[in-house]
């Protein structure tokens, strides 16, 4: 093959795997947030589960590539129980999007001061293990493969609890909560350094998450959320290893300065976000049955939620994208000779590659508008939910 049929071939494939390219996008994000400083509340914000899912069905019109809705339970529920969520399901395919993974809250009742499942109190630990299987009962409602397990445990001050004890207790609800899982459901696991305890968390990185999740069995897969490492962490080492041992099970993306800042994934480093997704190309994770759920969990605080949501949709397209592009055989012809200016050459060729025109083109040949900011600009939804949601109580981060 000539060097431009190659490029031609690697083009027609990029396009292939763009087109069915999911991603899914948070409730939450849809909601008013902030800092612990301030919540700026803006007009039009959905005040229901259901104002939330008509306007992630927006992101989905204009992207192509957002057809599911994480949602997070409590700030979610609704009334009637299963049945309820059952009908919030339909009401999700009616506006053309279904609902996601199922996250659990078990961090913002004071009853988890010291701890939801590793607390030392019993009573708190069998609440906590109570609201995660009604995640699952939820999960079984919606028709919901995941059950997203976040843990704000985690101790302040040395000596406050015993650090063995913790796992000890954490292991034990873990495989409760996993004996309750259908044989399609599955468990996803996300650690995070710090925050909101600061001496010590029961789940502060991708090995102890990696190491239950071994333990528990293959419905276990860990969850990378990019904005929960330590600064300067090899987010893509994380990656490459976990496909290999077959646990890379979810994404939250967000992208990040300093902490979790939980910022639009891309704006704050692109080039991390690329070398992640061309580890998850290399280890098979985009392929259609690779069961990896593409996540964002993002807070919106200045900036207008549902076109952030879909410049961040196109943020994780474009340097999929890029990844795609990149040519295997030549990168690895330069490792095997360890060309190492080749190597690198080879894959900044593909990162420098302007890939708009090309996603342009899988929109418009998936019959969408090629520039799907401007035309959530001009589809007038933006002033028609200004006009309409006034009353009641916009839903928040956390309500
Ligand atoms: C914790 C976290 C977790 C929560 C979400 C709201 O920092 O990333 O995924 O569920 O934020
Ligand atoms: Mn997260
Ligand atoms: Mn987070």
């Amino acid at each position: 093959m000539t060097g431009s049929t190659a490029h031609e071939a690697r083009t027609v494939a990029a396009k292939a795997v763009l087109k069915r390219q999911s991603i899914e996008t948070p409730s939450w994000a849809y909601g008013n947030s902030g800092t612990r400083f301030k919540v700026f509340a803006q007009a039009g914000v959905p005040r229901t589960p259901r104002e939330k899912l008509d306007d992630a069905a927006q992101v989905h019109a204009f992207t192509g590539a957002a057809p599911t809705v994480a949602l997070h339970i409590p700030w979610d529920r609704v009334e009637g129980g299963p049945e309820g969520y059952a009908k919030l399901a339909a009401y999700a395919e009616e506006r053309g999007v279904k609902l996601g993974a199922v996250n659990s809250n078990v961090f913002q009742d004071d009853d988890y001061k010291l701890g939801s499942v590793t607390n030392p109190d019993p009573a708190v630990r069998r609440k906590a293990v109570g609201h995660l299987l009604e995640c699952v009962d939820i999960m079984d409602a919606t028709g919901s493969r995941d059950l997203k397990l976040w843990f704000s445990d985690g101790t302040n001050y040395p000596g406050q609890d015993d650090l063995r004890d913790r796992q000890d207790r954490l292991a034990e609800a873990l495989r409760t909560v996993y004996a309750r899982l259908g044989d399609d459901q599955r468990m996803v696991l996300e650690y995070k350094l710090f925050e909101p305890a600061f001496y010590a968390t029961d789940v502060p990185d991708w090995g102890t998450s990696y190491a239950h999740c071994l333990k528990l069995g293959e419905k276990a897969q860990v969850c990378v959320d990019t904005g929960h490492h330590a600064p300067g962490t090899n987010i893509e080492f994380i990656v490459a290893f976990l496909l290999r041992e077959g646990r890379l099970g979810a994404f939250d993306f967000n992208s990040r300065f300093y902490a979790d800042d939980d910022l639009m994934v891309g704006a704050a480093d692109p080039f991390q976000l690329f070398r992640i997704l061309y580890e998850v190309r290399r280890g098979g994770g985009l392929e259609a049955d690779s069961g990896i759920a593409f996540m964002l969990d993002q807070c919106h605080n200045i900036e207008a939620k549902i076109p952030a949501i879909i410049r961040s949709v196109m943020n994780v397209q474009e340097a999929t994208a890029k990844a795609l592009l990149i040519d295997a055989e030549a990168l690895a012809a330069a490792q095997r000779e360890g060309d190492v200016l080749a190597a690198n050459g080879v894959l900044m060729d593909a990162y420098n590659t302007d890939v708009r025109p090309l996603l342009e083109e899988v929109r418009e040949e998936l019959g969408l508008d090629p520039d799907p900011m401007g035309a959530y600009r001009r589809s007038g939804w933006q002033e028609r939910i200004v006009k309409d949601r006034v009353g009641g109580v916009q839903a928040g981060w956390g309500a």
